[in-house]
């Protein structure tokens, strides 16, 4: 087991025990463990023989290292067990909702003693969980809208998340002497925010047969999975401790670019693209694209050499969804698509000033090291008291540091110019939290929207048309206010929005925080369609998120967009030149 599945077996113990109503600090005694083994940087599985070692971390106590050393030697918790044998394994999944918390699953649990999903969702819709103390007609609607939310995101996981392990598997399939090619397909190659599960192929002259090849058995010793759910001669499909499922299938070398096109992808663009074979005679399938006679037509060993035979030049991944990009290939009218390399700076970011962990100084280092000519500081308004914002007189202070760190910076090698910006709450009215008069005095004012997510569509239309018109504005932050997996976007036109957008020459934001991706793919589509330009901006707290970038560039590739739809491609001059103007 990896520390992160042991601190994911902690933190389930820690919210069952909370429901079973323990005392709060044997709760909390496991949610620091597992916060502990989380951040410890060593496998504790190879700690774990040294039981000094183990009880030297923090808060780890001589009962949880037995816990741990349990969980290392037989993969479970029995306590863990005992609790979901006493509430079904239901209550687990409850769990998960957010917004759902132990406190309100033990409440229910103690008047009604159902643990499911289904339960709760009857109890909610025949007005029972009202009746309950703390809970109201309001609070039940939460809770209904909750599980709703939750039920269209169960069993998808974030692309963050799923890209390391992409890495580690893809690369551990290329360390094997019999592995000629290995890639990943699916939604995951196609820059999906979030995947189903992972599609890994590999391919090589003799990959062995019978009841496990080598590389099959390879792939089930991979670290940190659960259980096999499948398994053939071919093929072979697993379940990770957290719960992501993995597919590997073993394909001849000579159907490897076939093979690699079928299973990338999406499934409509796979049907269109049958057709189209079929319309020219030809049968299209994992294995090759073949005449009647069943001659092959296409060397099935590459891509590429499919779309050419079907008269198509070659669609980037990102595109394949059926959503014009056949009769474009076929066209020759593909859009050059935005590379990583095209951005050259990063427009939203905080500081230790408001919520951020690093200094002005230390995020323009990093800037600089990521090879950016231009970076803002976009710290956030007063408004976000939780975050420590600025309210006027902070945030004259704070562009004079910024002016300070930029004098440096631009005359430093390689120059980086920072330019002085302000994340600014748009107020449930539309107004801004900060006076017009500083607001002025910014570089970049980004506009977000941070309370009051439950307005009606109408009021939250209204809201976001009238901080658009604000004459200081430059930037529409995180559009839609969505979490992935976690909150469902707010209620609003977004058609009046971008229309107001292209009026006032407001650009709207990509914000490439992993769990954010706002705006979407497909109204990042609509933007370049309408004439508003994207910034794609990391929202970084720390140096370290300035790579978030990555996962932006992905959705902007997905929204068809190329360099010159996106802001932070220009040159810092006319970037200015472009804010200047409006
Ligand atoms: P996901 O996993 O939900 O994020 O989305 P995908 O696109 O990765 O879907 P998945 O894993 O079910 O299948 C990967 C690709 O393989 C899919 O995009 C198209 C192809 N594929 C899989 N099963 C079928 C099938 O039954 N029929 C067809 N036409 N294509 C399939
Ligand atoms: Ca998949
Ligand atoms: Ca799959
Ligand atoms: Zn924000």
């Amino acid at each position: 087991m990896e520390n992160q599945d042991l601190g994911r077996l902690l933190r389930e113990t820690a919210d069952l025990l909370e429901v079973a109503g323990e005392d709060a600090f044997r709760v909390r005694s496991y949610r620091k463990a597992a916060e502990a083994v989380e951040s410890c940087p060593e496998r504790l599985a190879d700690l774990c023989a040294d039981r000094k070692r183990l009880l030297a971390l923090p808060g780890i106590g001589a009962r949880m290292a037995d816990n741990i050393a349990e969980m290392v030697s037989t993969g479970r918790l029995r306590l863990r067990e005992e609790l979901i044998e006493r509430y079904q394994p239901g209550m687990l999944e409850l769990l998960k909702v957010q917004g759902l918390g132990p406190k309100t699953v033990s409440l229910i649990w103690q008047t009604h003693r159902v643990a499911t999903l289904d339960e709760v969702e009857a109890l909610a819709r025949a007005g029972r969980l009202r009746e309950l103390p703390r809970l109201g007609a309001k609070a039940e609607e939460k809770i209904l809208r909750a599980i709703a939310n939750y039920r269209s995101v169960r069993g998808r996981t974030l692309r963050a998340t799923a890209e390391p392990i992409v890495e580690e598997v893809v690369a551990r399939l290329r360390a094997r002497p019999e592995v000629r090619q290995a890639a990943v397909a699916g939604s995951f190659r196609r820059g999906c925010e979030t995947v189903g599960d992972l599609d890994f192929l590999v391919a090589g002259p003799d990959l062995g047969h019978g009841a496990e090849p080598p590389v099959i058995a390879a792939f089930l010793a991979l670290p940190s999975l659960a259980e096999t759910l499948a398994q053939g001669e071919n093929k072979v499909s697993v379940r990770r401790h957290d719960g992501l499922q993995m597919d590997l299938r073993l394909v001849p070398e000579a159907s490897f670019g076939a093979a690699l096109q079928y299973f990338t992808g999406s499934q409509s663009h796979n049907v269109k693209l049958r057709q189209r074979a079929q319309r020219r005679g030809a049968k299209l399938n994992e294995y090759g694209l073949f005449d009647a006679a069943g001659a092959s037509l296409a060397e099935g060993s590459e891509e590429a050499a499919i779309y050419r035979q079907l008269g198509l030049d070659w669609i980037p991944p990102e595109l394949r969804e059926d959503a014009g990009e056949i009769e474009a290939a076929a066209a020759h009218a593909l859009p050059a698509l935005l590379a990583p390399g095209d951005l050259r700076g990063d427009l939203h970011m905080h500081t230790v000033e408001t919520d951020g962990r690093a200094t002005i100084e230390e995020m323009a280092e990093a800037a600089r090291a990521r090879g950016y000519e231009y970076i803002a500081i976009t710290d956030h308004s007063q408004a976000l008291a939780m975050a420590h914002g600025l309210d006027e007189t902070r945030a004259r202070a704070h562009i004079a540091r910024i002016r300070a760190a930029d004098a440096v910076f631009a005359a430093g090698t390689p120059p980086l110019r920072i330019l002085a910006g302000i994340e600014v709450d748009i107020l449930a009215d539309g107004r801004l939290d900060l006076a017009d008069d500083v607001l002025a005095e910014m570089d970049v004012v980004i506009a977000s929207v941070h309370s009051r997510f439950d307005q009606s569509a109408a009021q939250m239309t209204e809201r976001l048309l009238r901080a658009v018109a604000h004459p200081s504005v430059r930037v529409l932050g995180h559009a839609t206010g969505r979490l992935l997996l976690r909150r469902p976007a707010y209620q609003f036109d977004f058609a009046r929005v971008l229309a107001a957008c292209r009026d006032h020459g407001v650009a709207i934001e990509i914000n490439a925080s992993p769990d954010r991706l706002d705006i979407n793919d497909v109204q990042a589509r609509a933007c370049a369609q309408q004439g508003v330009a994207v910034v794609i901006n990391t929202d970084a707290h720390h140096p370290r998120h300035l790579d978030f970038m990555r996962y932006g560039v992905a959705t902007a590739r997905r929204g068809w967009l190329r360099a010159a739809d996106v802001l932070n491609t220009l040159p810092c001059a006319q970037l200015l030149a472009r804010l200047a103007r409006r």
